[in-house]
């Protein structure tokens, strides 16, 4: 028997419902774990039978928070299995849309949904301006707003709101915990940046809106894009449109070099005993992503494509997401059934059919013996494996990508740290911040791909040769992938006669917040809580920060759908 349970339900600043049950040993630190996903979804059911051409438009609902993700992942699968290849332009524009999103998702994530993890806004009250400004230009001296003027407003909107007595967003937090260990002044300036973020990331996403039409959910093609672009037109994407990109791309380069990163190292070296807490599995997955010579090339990724084992440094193994004996969803602890004598399945064959077994609501507990999450439990050649930023940083660290050891050395190096403090709830976080410099770095490169292939003459955006379903084989698959931001996302398809006779998602919080696997092995949630020290079982905020070190999104992570088209669930929409 465990001294204390110890139930976060829902956890917040997340998307989606997820629920965390941590069973406290007599130490007070977390022995036992379980993460349920407790919502279910039917988008893939919605898809069954439909046009593959239009599957994107749906696919990309999935999720507000991942807005494109799924739209990518999803024309490259129906590409794969009719054998389309886009044009360069296509690839750069995609690459672009993707990496805008990266760097959107990643600043977002930081301030508004994990910040407030380590930084104590109520603390924030008791700050002196002047010395703010003078800590904010010692970690950044080229952010321009530190001045002890604008600290001292930013200071009197807080307290103006904390005095309404109505905190809205800062409001059920665990404030004064001892845990919160910034000194008020670094509590100030993240109030004050959290506000700054805030404002930038409605321009971000006018990258979207030019290449894409709108944010969220904008518009893909199979084949290409559905844009046109011409430098001298006034009826394309023309020069202006796209120095409109350019300049975003700049202001997404100052506030991730001046703004985001200077906020996480000088957060994180306040918390060094992060480094030792929430490693979880130590096993990593990346399909890779940032393709530069077409997507059937993995050796062009600018995120490589591997799998490092048990904290192996030394060694990356390939992945083949195509392969049944590598990638296969379970169910021995989730609310689903699958056919007599299967329990695995590929997702090309997956099969999704509710069987709630669990407790009837309300209740106190789940019962990690038995079935008790919503999400199924995707293995890669049946081991857990962690997937997202700390995994593609470690998979191309392994890889000894250039670009990728140098951000990591170089972060390792200010903060004084070895290379094994990357397996823990700090270098989660840490990760997710070194690769937005990546991306944002790598969004300049592609831009600048993009001028290069279009003052070389090059206009195409896509390839229609093969949109018309008299040119498809009666029958085709296809997998279509991508590194979204919360970690690796496949699509399976199976087309039949022209229409969609199958198709699968297995997203990046689906393999990060699975259950336990038929042999009792953890998911990458609940392996990493196990071993964290709890000071208040009524205020557990170390669950939330390595929970929320993952960015989970429990939308995307569960899905309902009928192989056989069975209708499952009615929605009326009024
Ligand atoms: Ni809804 Fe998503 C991402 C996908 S799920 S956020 O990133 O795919 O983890």
């Amino acid at each position: 028997m465990t001294a204390t349970r110890v139930v976060v339900d829902p956890v917040t600043r997340i998307e989606g419902h997820l629920r965390v049950e941590a069973m406290l040993g007599e130490d007070g630190s977390i022995r036992e774990a379980l993460s349920s996903g407790t919502m279910w979804r039917g988008i893939e059911l919605i898809l069954q039978g439909r046009d593959p051409r239009d599957a994107w438009a749906f696919a990309e609902r999935i999720c507000g928070v991942c807005t494109t993700v799924h739209a990518l992942a999803s024309v490259r699968c129906v590409e794969d299995a009719l054998g389309i290849q886009v044009p360069k332009n296509a690839e750069i524009v995609r690459n672009i849309m993707y990496l805008t999103q990266a760097v959107h998702d990643h600043v977002v994530h930081f301030y508004h949904l994990h910040a407030l993890d380590w930084v104590d806004v109520v603390s924030a009250l008791s700050a002196d301006p002047a010395a703010t400004a003078a800590l904010n230009q010692k970690i950044s001296p080229s952010w321009g707003l530190a001045t002890p003027g604008y600290f001292k407003d930013v200071a009197a909107t807080l307290k103006k709101f904390v005095d309404s007595g109505q905190l809205g967003l800062f409001a059920n937090a665990y404030w004064g915990h001892p845990a919160y260990k910034l000194p008020p002044e670094a509590n100030l300036m993240a109030v004050a940046h959290y506000l700054e973020a805030l404002k930038w990331q409605r321009e971000i996403v006018k990258i979207h809106t030019v290449f894409g039409g709108k944010n969220p959910h904008p518009n893909y093609l199979v084949g290409g894009m559905a844009c046109a672009i011409d430098l001298d037109s006034d009826n394309a994407i023309n020069i202006e449109r796209l120095n409109l990109v350019k300049r975003q791309i700049e202001r997404a380069r100052e506030i991730v070099e001046h703004l985001y990163i200077p906020d996480l190292l000088a957060i994180a070296s306040f918390y060094p005993e992060w480094t030792k807490i929430g490693g979880g599995l130590g096993s990593f997955m990346s399909y890779g992503d940032v393709p530069q010579r077409g997507i059937d090339d993995p050796s062009g990724f600018r995120f490589p494509r591997g799998v490092v084992l048990d904290k192996n440094l030394a060694e990356v193994l390939p992945v083949d997401p195509r392969d049944p004996q590598q990638i296969g969803e379970e169910i021995a602890h989730s609310w689903y059934r699958y056919p007599q004598g299967k329990d695995r399945l590929h997702p090309w064959d997956g099969h999704t059919e509710p069987a709630y077994s669990g407790p009837k609501p309300p209740y106190q507990h789940l019962d990690e013996q038995g079935a008790y999450s919503w999400l199924k439990t995707p293995r890669w050649k049946g081991r857990a494996v962690e997937v997202g930023p700390l995994a593609r940083l470690i998979v191309g660290y392994a890889a000894g990508n250039a670009e990728i050891k140098e951000v990591v050395d170089g972060a390792l190096k200010a903060l004084d740290l070895p290379a094994t403090a990357l397996f823990s709830t700090l270098g989660r976080t840490a990760a997710r911040g070194l690769e937005t410099r990546l991306c944002v770095r790598w969004l300049m490169d592609e831009f600048d791909r993009l001028i290069a292939n279009l003052k070389a003459g090059d206009y195409s955006i896509s390839d229609t040769r093969l949109w018309e379903p008299k040119t498809w084989p009666a029958r085709a698959k296809g997998f279509g992938f991508t590194e979204a931001p919360r970690g690796s996302l496949g699509h399976w398809i199976q087309i039949a006669d022209g229409k969609i006779a199958n198709y699968q998602c297995i997203v990046p919080s689906t393999w990060n917040a699975s259950p336990r696997d038929a042999a009792g092995k953890r998911g990458a949630y609940e392996e990493s809580l196990v071993g964290t020290p709890v000071a208040k079982p009524d205020q557990p905020v170390e669950i939330l920060r390595t929970i929320h070190s993952f960015d989970p999104c429990l939308a995307c992570a569960s899905h309902l759908y009928g192989p056989d088209g069975t209708r499952l669930a009615e929605v009326v929409v009024r």
